[in-house]
C-alpha cells in the first residue's frame, strides 16, 4: 500500500506513553515525518479539535486522513509498511495467528499487570508500605499473564530480532517502568522480583527499553521528575 511519498504528519507529545507509541512505529519505518507538539497544559485549540475532536495525543495524518488511538495508529503504520516487519501480513500464513499472539500480549499487559503499576506509583507520597501490595499484585500480573507468553529466545516478541507491534505497544511503558525503579517511585523489590520470578519479561523488557527506535523521545530526567512532582508527597 505504503510508498515513501506519503504525506505523514504526528500530533505528539513527548511527553505521552500513548504518542511515544507512534514514535516508536515511526522510528522503525524509518519514513519522513513533520511534527506538531500540542501543548497538553492548556486548552486544546480550535484548529487541533478539527483534527482531532477528542482532543488527545497522538493523532497521525496519513495523506490528509486522520488516524487517532494510539494502538490503531501503531497497528496502522505497520499495516501500511509491511517491509519493515513490525507485523505480519493478515493474508501471510501464520499472519493471523502472530497477529493474534501480539493482539493478546498486549492485551495482557494492558488489562492484567498496568494498573498495578499505576496504584503503586501513585501511592508513591504515602511511602514504601503503601506500595507494597499493587507492586506485588503487578510482579504477580506478569509471572501469571506475561511471563508464559515470552520464550527465553529474547530479545523481542516471539523470539524476533527486530521490533514487533508488541513492543511497539509497551516500549514507552517499560521504559517508565525500569526508571520508575531505579530512581525509587517504585519499590526496588519490583525489579529484583521480576529477575528473579519472570526472567523472560525482564530480558524481554531490558532488550525493548535499550533499542534505539524506542529511546527516540524518551526524556527519563523529565518524566521521573514530573511522577515525583506528581505523585509524591503534598
Ligand atoms: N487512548 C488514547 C489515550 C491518549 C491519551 O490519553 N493522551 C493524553 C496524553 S498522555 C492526552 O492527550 N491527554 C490530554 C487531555 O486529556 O486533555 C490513545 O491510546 O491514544
Amino acid at each position: 500500500m505504503a510508498t515513501p511519498a506519503h504525506k505523514i504528519k504526528l500530533y505528539t507529545n513527548h511527553g505521552c506513553p500513548w504518542a511515544h507509541r507512534a514514535h516508536i512505529a515511526l522510528a522503525e519505518l524509518n519514513v519522513p515525518f513533520g511534527e506538531e507538539i500540542i501543548d497538553l497544559s492548556v486548552p486544546r485549540t480550535r484548529e487541533y479539535l478539527r483534527v482531532n475532536p477528542r482532543g488527545l495525543v497522538p493523532a497521525l495524518e496519513f495523506d490528509g486522513q486522520v488516524i487517532t488511538e494510539s494502538g490503531i495508529v501503531a497497528a496502522f503504520l505497520a499495516d501500511a509498511y509491511p517491509a519493515a516487519g513490525l507485523a505480519p501480513a493478515s493474508t501471510d500464513p501464520d499472519g493471523p495467528l502472530l497477529r493474534a499472539r501480539v493482539a493478546f500480549f498486549v492485551d495482557a499487559y494492558f488489562t492484567k499487570a498496568v494498573a498495578h503499576v499505576q496504584k503503586a506509583v501513585a501511592a508513591y507520597g504515602d511511602g514504601p508500605a503503601a506500595q507494597q501490595e499493587p507492586a506485588a499484585d503487578f510482579v504477580a500480573a506478569v509471572v501469571k499473564e506475561l511471563e508464559p507468553l515470552l520464550g527465553d529466545a529474547a530479545p523481542f516478541f516471539g523470539g524476533s530480532t527486530k521490533l514487533t507491534l508488541a513492543e511497539v505497544q509497551t516500549g514507552s511503558f517499560l521504559l517508565r517502568l525500569y526508571a520508575f525503579i531505579k530512581h525509587g517511585l517504585l519499590p526496588a523489590s519490583v525489579g529484583e522480583d521480576l529477575a528473579a520470578k519472570a526472567p523472560n519479561f525482564d530480558k524481554w523488557a531490558r532488550a525493548t527499553i535499550a533499542h534505539p527506535s524506542v529511546t527516540c523521545v524518551w526524556d527519563e530526567d523529565r518524566v521521573v521528575a514530573h511522577a515525583k512532582y506528581r505523585f509524591g508527597k503534598k
